[in-house]
């Protein structure tokens, strides 16, 4: 008995090793925290990935910005440094002003009009990023975006000089335009900047303001809607062209289920992390009628400026999403 149980542990193990042996072990970096629904889902596809690859393909998670720092994790991937991970793409708006698509204000305001806009945008994305040597494997929306003060704000008389963090170059836009100093923050450093005066506003969901349990040192967040930005997780184009079909195809089912999945979990959230924000004491409230008014004003105009950076291709993906609503 014993010894077949030791032959059967020996066979079992040599196949546990087979497989490992031929395991490609891939280290994913991802900007936010482990406890975000965007890492949870992260770790998900790993899961789907080891399954549907019957372990050939082996990866590990680092969220929060600890393997690579959200700024750095793009380029990590394009030069192979690491074969995937997962970044927020409207950050990269300053280098290819076309990844802004998701970040232009009072577009697409809602989880179903947002995915209108990215069927409307994602070719054009995606060719984009093939140029930067990457391949978009799914992405997925963080709730809608508002304002977070530490006083009541209810205009822009109440916003002049206030410090501000800004995640991309549009948040920075806004903040000018409503009188602050704009400083760039990764999600990851926000509560150090909050605690040391870096900064004293920002704009992001409420996902953001509950994982770095902001309402420490501010007390309101104004619900505005204006936008639902996307992460995206991307892998080196070589990498995946190197793979064999089937590999691909295992990878991509595991990709659009996940994506699917993060989306349905991002808008299911959406109004516990409001619920959240209020049991811990801050005043969550929708934007004041006046200040909601300038905020359209400033969206106007960015997206022209959006429009005259990305030039036809934007144009194009706005009447495509126009013609779709
Ligand atoms: N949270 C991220 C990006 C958008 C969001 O809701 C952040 O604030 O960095």
């Amino acid at each position: 008995m014993t010894k077949i149980a030791n032959i059967l542990t020996a066979t079992a193990l040599s196949a546990v090793m087979a497989t490992a042996a031929h395991a490609e072990k891939w280290d994913m970096p991802m900007a936010y925290a482990a406890s975000n629904f965007h890492s949870e889902m992260g770790v998900v596809f790993a899961d789907k990935v080891r399954d549907y690859t019957a372990g050939a393909i082996d990866i590990t998670v680092h969220p929060g910005g600890s393997l690579f720092k959200g700024g750095e994790i793009k380029r990590a991937i394009q030069t192979g440094q690491a074969p995937i991970g997962e970044r927020f793409m409207s950050a990269h708006a300053n280098e290819a002003p076309l990844l802004g698509w998701d970040n232009v204000p009072f577009i697409a305001t809602s989880y179903e009009t947002n995915e209108k806009l990215w069927q409307a945008a994602k070719d054009k994305v995606n060719a984009q990023l093939a140029d930067q040597n990457l391949v978009t494997l799914y992405t997925c929306a963080w709730p809608g975006q508002g304002f977070y003060f530490n006083k009541a704000v209810a205009s822009s008389k109440d916003t002049q000089g206030v410090k501000f963090r800004s995640y991309n170059t549009a948040t920075a836009t806004f903040a000018e335009e409503l009188g602050m100093i704009p400083v760039q923050v990764e999600a990851a450093e926000l509560s150090q900047a909050l605690a040391t005066g870096v900064a004293e506003a920002f704009i992001s969901s409420g996902s953001t303001g509950y994982d770095r349990k902001v309402w420490e040192h501010l007390s309101h967040y104004y619900k505005v809607n204006a936008w639902h930005p996307r992460n995206y997780v991307m892998v080196n184009k070589g990498i995946w062209e190197g793979l064999s079909d089937d590999t691909r195809a295992a990878i991509q089912k595991a990709a659009d289920e996940t994506g699917a999945a993060c989306a349905q979990k991002s808008a299911d959230l959406a109004d516990w992390y409001f619920e959240q924000l209020s049991a811990n004491g801050m005043q969550v409230e929708d934007a004041s009628p006046e200040f909601l008014a300038e905020l359209e004003r400033i969206g106007a105009k960015m997206k022209d400026d959006w429009i005259a950076a990305a030039g036809d291709d934007a144009k194009a993906i706005l009447d495509a999403y126009a013609a779709a609503k």
